[in-house]
């Protein structure tokens, strides 16, 4: 990293100093020091920094052009603009103190006018990222493939109805697997923004299925023919930029995974706003995967109430937060994966500044909400009570029912000759909306 030029000069590393704290370039909640269960906050929690949100990210949307311009953008070499912008991100990731960072293959290198041009661009970044990486101690979370603004991609990647748009997206997935390898990413992500479709018009959508699931089944063995062990996770989202995803959310996502027998191969990575433009909420989807034992990895973001596409906004609600930390810790946390911050600042917010506002208040609710959540568990009122109203099933004919031993005819013989009718009881969903506002407030 060039030591001598500070892209970020008015700002320093930000330290925390206790929820007093008045100071809006302080943690307050978020100690990465703090020791929980003999694991620091900071290992915990793995933060990670989205580098297409906060050193490509613009501003710009559909009715104009960036707001946001930053110092480091103004050389004409792209490779040597490109360089600088990364010695930015890396001197933010350190300063904000994130431990990871995440990326898409064109996010970090310009694409070239072939295949091969982009390839040697995208090796001399990552030579850059690999130094970065070793001088500062930050790791990378996971890589990707941009398989979306490429307007070779508009009707796909793997579902492209052109066997020639397959393999230049497998082509590309190749490389990209192999550089993430290179810089030891943990994780891999697959997010199909283009593999679904706008019109059943022109499409044949069992055989895009079998073609996107023909793609994955090449990325498994090619990871397995390098040595690449990170996990693979699926990022559902139901639509934007296409109509309709066929990795709509999680619970398609399995059976979809299922069907093509690569279950075990991944995980999922879930994005609060996908969840929610999906019509579900975010803890939702966490115990989905849960359930199956495919939670993998969160993208922290927001949406927006009255808005109806990804504004992938800094999540401050710490009761939403909350409710998907006590999901998080109950499933065992997220293993490999972690907390990566698939946010982008508001078009209006340009200054460097709001880059580390907006972090710190991202940072300073996970943190916040993972210790409220860890009281939750702790007092096990809530457990108790979910425990409680199950109990039927602890025992007895409940217990049968569970084990698969019986089956209609004995629990219609049950009903008629002793059970009779249930005996409804209330569901206490007030009772326990006030119980979680004492851990809130
Ligand atoms: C877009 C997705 C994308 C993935 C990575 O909505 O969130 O940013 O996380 O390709
Ligand atoms: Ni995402
Ligand atoms: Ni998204």
């Amino acid at each position: 990293m060039a030591k001598n030029k500070q892209h970020f000069p008015k700002i320093g590393p930000i330290g925390y100093e206790g929820p007093a704290s008045g100071n809006p370039l302080a943690f307050r909640h978020y100690n990465p020091e703090e020791r929980i269960d003999g694991r620091t906050l900071r290992e915990h929690l793995r933060f990670s920094i989205a580098y297409w949100h906060s050193f490509r990210g613009v501003g710009s949307d559909p009715f104009g052009p960036g707001t946001i311009r930053r110092e480091w953008e103004r050389g004409t070499d792209p490779i040597s603009v490109a360089k600088a912008r990364m010695d930015a991100g890396f001197e933010f990731f350190t300063k904000i103190g994130a431990p990871f960072w995440c990326f898409h293959d064109r996010d970090i290198a310009p694409e070239g006018r072939t295949l091969a041009e982009s390839n040697r661009h995208l090796d001399a970044l990552v030579a850059h990222a690999k130094a970065l990486q070793k001088a500062t101690g930050v790791k990378l979370l996971w890589g990707t493939a941009n398989l979306f603004s490429n307007p070779r991609y508009m009707c796909g990647a793997a579902t492209n109805p052109d066997a020639h748009v397959f393999a230049y997206a497998a082509a590309q997935v190749k490389k990209a697997l192999e550089v993430t390898l290179e810089l030891g990413g943990e994780n891999y992500v697959f997010w199909g923004g283009r593999e679904g479709y706008e019109t059943l018009l022109n499409t044949n959508l069992k055989r895009e299925q079998d073609h996107l699931a023909a793609f994955l089944h090449m990325a498994v063995a090619y990871a397995k023919e390098i040595g690449f062990k990170g996990q693979f996770l699926i990022e559902p989202k139901p639509k934007e930029p296409t109509k309709h995803q066929y990795d709509f959310d999680v619970a398609s996502g399995i059976a979809f995974l299922r069907t093509y027998g690569l279950d075990r191969h991944f995980k999922f990575n879930i994005e609060t706003n996908h969840a929610t433009l999906a019509g579900h909420t975010f803890p939702h989807e966490i115990e989905v995967a849960a359930a199956v034992g495919m939670l993998g990895s969160i993208d922290a973001n927001a949406g927006d109430l009255l808005l109806g596409w990804d504004t992938d906004q800094f999540n401050t609600d710490a009761k939403e937060l909350t409710l998907a930390m006590v999901s998080i810790l109950r499933a065992g946390g997220l293993g490999s994966g972690g907390l990566n911050f698939d946010a982008k600042l508001r078009r209006p917010s340009i200054d460097p500044a709001d880059l580390f506002y907006a972090h710190i208040g991202g940072f300073d609710t996970y943190a916040l909400a993972f210790k409220t959540a860890r009281r939750i568990l702790a007092d096990g009122k809530f457990t108790e009570f979910v425990a409680e109203r199950y109990s039927s099933y602890d025992a007895g004919f409940g217990k049968d029912i569970e084990r698969r031993k019986v089956g209609f005819k004995d629990l219609e013989r049950l009903v008629l000759k002793t059970l009779g009718e249930p005996v409804p009881r209330s569901g206490r969903q007030e009772k326990l909306e006030n119980l979680l506002n004492t851990y809130l407030h």
